[in-house]
């Protein structure tokens, strides 16, 4: 399905491409990615504040999550005319973008270069799922292929360069370089001078190096200087000249840039050969942990288990073609399954997900002990954020349900050694990369949802893989967070939920039935570790706080009936999402009725891109919804699922894939709530098969 942009007419005139309208599909995302693979690799091209719609690679500068701009410039000449492709240097008209396609992994735009040539940059962020090698390796590539479009030959040369505002978020650092060459590929590694392990500045890492690499190949040149000299050198010459400024400075003085450029000699119609680069950074302790031990411990990336530091570069180059297979055969699974599941309405959401939801994970530790931390992106940046694990959770179900054992290790880790003093679930560990916990006890308190997410996430991980110890072996801190749903569940304290933007609230409805449906998976998993003496009670328990729920937490009057959001408040309502794991455990404890009623209320509630999340406001979350539609009937499920694919292709925002979203106008408030894991909520519904 081929989407065209609408208000054609100001595109063109706002962004001046002549005659160029570009296609989107399958859709015009908010945000493309581009090289999102890990937390602090999570570049994305914008749109721009002042009206412009977004999706144009040539003219703008790629964007860290946060709107840093992370320099990364392109241009090509043709027969001696220089065009821009990518980036916001001055120098060069732009070419013409033709088209804006994503898959899972891949976004890929097509360019008109002056009638004469036609290029193809492809950025490829993979993701693997079932290769812990591979998957811990935060490196991106991005690929340029041309064929002439007229028939005839040309000469081109291609550039690209990075700038060291992907070293530091803080631009008066100094950074310091070297170019390197060897295994097959050139590198221009840059790092800060002052490297600050575990610390941040604008939420980019402090310490680490950066690899910008290609292939040591006939054609290629590169420089390392000043971003007017080395740029203008390429403009006016088509080559560069191996100079290596070793003047190390401050990122913004002078702006030192780092580039290669590649002369392709003569291009016809059967194409050049394409031309690969690389990005990625390297950090050998990734984050700071409490763990089991009195200190803190440096927890080490995951990859310097299976690489030198120097192989890495070369090895995610040589690595390309299993890449780009495995990469396709991921695509097409994705696509199917969603396409079979929800239609193409439904993989134009799935698919825009993906690179997002593992863009926030960083995989740490051993090969027997992984763990994988997460970043709330954009909220905080908090880390481990069990209520942010939550809604991530269907794609692990979908993808790799050992990735919920590698996420809630270090919660579990931290907690079982006696560093947290309250008998309820913690909600986060700390302040990312620093996962240092709260021997205070203080963090944010969201008791019943975090004891309830805990439960139901561990039996759903014991239940996919059959590892029926892992929850012998943490018995008695799910026993522990078992009695404080037994004191809370029924009647919910004044407290936060995970939307805590809504506030506090007491006698939540739908936190309420988070809590009774971990009490019935608790029962569940009582009788897997030999405790079946108390699965009855705790099922008694759950079928009980059930019986007084349906009673305060239901509006009968109403045509149709629907959950309220508080007890007893007839006049509110909203998504009762906390159904849903009662259906991905497969307890089959909730009554049909309950959600055949939330089926045809939801109906009735739509505005124009969804339907609010409750009574308190017109926002929405993309996660909910889709937790709400997984368990909703046919046309209930398909009306989300139309609305938040209309969203994504019509939304004013210009930020990565936001969660958080108004009903109405399709904006969203604020700078919160974009680039975030929990977009892997919106597999709920191929979790389920
Ligand atoms: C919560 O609901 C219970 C049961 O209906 C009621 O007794 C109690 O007053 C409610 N609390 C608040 C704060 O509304
Ligand atoms: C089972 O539940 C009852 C109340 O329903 C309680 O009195 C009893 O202590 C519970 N037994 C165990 C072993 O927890
Ligand atoms: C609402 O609930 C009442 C009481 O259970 C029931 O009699 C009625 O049929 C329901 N109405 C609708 C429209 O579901
Ligand atoms: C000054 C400079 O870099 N000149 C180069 C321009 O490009 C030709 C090849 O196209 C080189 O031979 C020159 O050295």
């Amino acid at each position: 399905m081929k989407l065209l942009r609408v208000a054609a007419a100001a595109v063109v005139a706002l962004i001046g491409h002549a005659d160029a309208v570009s296609t989107f599909e399958p859709a015009r995302p908010p945000a493309a990615p581009l090289a999102v693979r890990a937390p602090y690799l999570n570049v994305w091209l914008n749109g721009q504040t002042n009206g412009q719609p977004s999706g144009y690679l040539a003219g703008q500068w790629p964007r860290y999550w946060t709107q840093g701009i992370q320099a990364w410039q392109g241009f090509i000449r043709v027969d001696g005319k220089a065009y821009n492709w990518m980036g916001g240097a001055p120098g060069a008209g732009n070419v013409d973008q033709q088209s804006l396609k994503y898959t899972s992994t891949r976004t890929t735009f097509t360019m008109n270069v002056g009638g004469q040539v036609q290029m193809i940059a492809e950025f490829f962020s993979p993701v693997y799922p079932d290769d812990l090698r591979r998957q811990s390796i935060p490196f991106s590539y991005l690929k340029i292929s041309t064929a002439s479009l007229d028939g005839r030959s040309h000469h081109v040369q291609i550039y690209a360069d990075v700038s060291g505002e992907w070293a530091s978020g803080d631009s008066s650092q100094t950074i310091q370089w070297e170019h390197q060459a060897g295994g097959g590929i050139r590198s221009h590694k840059f790092y800060r001078q002052n490297q600050e392990a575990f610390r941040e500045a604008n939420d980019q890492a402090s310490w680490g190096n950066w690899y910008w690499s290609t292939g040591d190949i006939r054609g290629l040149t590169y420089q390392i200087g000043q971003d007017t000299v080395v740029r203008g050198q390429f403009l006016s010459n088509g080559t560069l000249t191996g100079h290596i400024d070793t003047d190390y400075r401050a990122v913004n003085d002078r702006w030192p840039v780092f580039a290669f450029s590649r002369d392709l000699g003569a291009v016809g119609r059967s194409g050049s050969a394409s031309t690969l680069f690389t990005i990625g950074i390297a950090q050998d302790d990734a984050i700071l942990f409490q763990g089991q031990g009195n200190s803190p411990e440096q927890v080490p990336s995951l990859w310097t288990n299976y690489f030198d530091e120097e192989d890495l570069a070369p090895f995610f180059y040589k690595d390309y073609s299993y890449a780009s297979q495995y990469a396709t055969n991921f695509d097409n699974r994705v696509a199917r399954d969603s396409i079979a599941a929800g239609g193409q309405d439904y993989l134009t959401i799935t698919s825009l997900a993906v690179r997002q939801a593992f863009g926030a994970l960083q995989y740490t530790g051993t090969p027997d002990n992984v763990r994988v931390f997460l970043k709330e992106i954009s909220s905080n940046s908090d880390i481990q954020t069990v209520d942010v694990i939550f809604p991530t959770w269907p794609i692990m179900l979908y993808l790799d349900p050992n990735l919920i054992k590698y996420t809630l290790s270090p919660l579990l880790e931290n907690q079982e050694s006696g560093h947290y003093p309250n008998k309820y679930a913690i909600h986060d560990l700390g302040r990312f990369p620093q996962a240092l916990g709260y021997p205070q006890g203080n963090d944010e308190a969201m008791p019943l949802e975090e004891c309830g997410n805990m439960i139901i996430m561990m039996l759903s991980y014991a239940q996919k893989t059959g590892d029926v110890d892992y929850l012998k072996q943490h018995w008695a801190l799910m026993a522990q967070w078992a009695e404080y749903l037994i004191e809370d569940a029924k009647i919910p304290a004044n407290q936060l939920s995970t939307d805590d933007f809504a506030g506090h609230l007491a006698n939540q409805t739908n936190l309420a039935i988070k809590g009774i449906i971990a009490l019935e998976a608790m029962s569940r998993i009582a009788s897997l570790t030999g405790h079946s003496y108390l699965s009855a009670n705790y099922s008694n328990i759950a079928k009980d706080y059930l019986g007084f729920w349906s009673r305060h937490g239901i509006n009968r009057a109403s045509v149709p009936n629907h959950s309220v959001l508080q007890y007893d408040s007839a006049a509110t309502y909203g998504l009762l999402y906390n159904l849903y794991p009662d259906k991905a455990l497969g307890l089959k404890f909730i009554p049909q009725s309950v959600y055949d009623m939330q089926s045809d209320f939801y109906k009735t509630k739509a505005n124009k891109y969804g339907v609010i999340l409750d009574t308190r406001g017109t926002l929405t979350k993309t996660d909910w919804e889709m937790f709400a539609a997984a368990v909703a009937g046919p046309s209930t499920k398909a009306m989300f699922i139309s609305l938040i694919a209309k969203w994504i292709n019509e939304t004013p925002t210009w930020r990565a894939f936001t969660d958080l979203y108004d009903t109405n106008t399709g904006g969203y408030p604020g700078n919160q709530f974009t680039a975030r894991p929990v977009v892997g909520g919106v597999f709920s519904v191929l979790a389920l098969q």
